[in-house]
């Protein structure tokens, strides 16, 4: 007798191990490393116009709205909504 494999039979493909499922709780919250990330990454031209050493620290503290140290969708929203009217602002004043 061969196994489910050989035979067909069961549902296999269920016990394929998924990593990203113990991450599950954190998947769409940014840690404050992961804002340093992305604020490095994406916007590398604000943390280097930024003489302050703490800025990512302050960016952190106003987006953390509810205080848990990570920055969940709801308040990512506001980072995006906020650099939105800036570059709005910056477009309409170069224009
Ligand atoms: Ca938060």
């Amino acid at each position: 007798m061969g196994s489910e494999l050989e035979t067909g039979d069961g549902d296999s493909h269920q016990r394929v191990p998924r990593p990203l499922r113990a991450r599950r709780g954190d998947k769409y919250k940014l840690s404050k490393k992961e804002l340093k990330e992305l604020l490095q990454t994406e916007l590398s031209g604000f943390l280097d116009a930024q003489k302050d050493a703490d800025a990512v620290d302050k960016v952190m503290k106003e987006l953390d709205e509810n205080g848990d140290g990570e920055v969940d969708f709801q308040e990512y929203v506001v980072l995006v909504a906020a650099l939105t009217v800036a570059c709005n602002n910056f477009f309409w004043e170069n224009s």
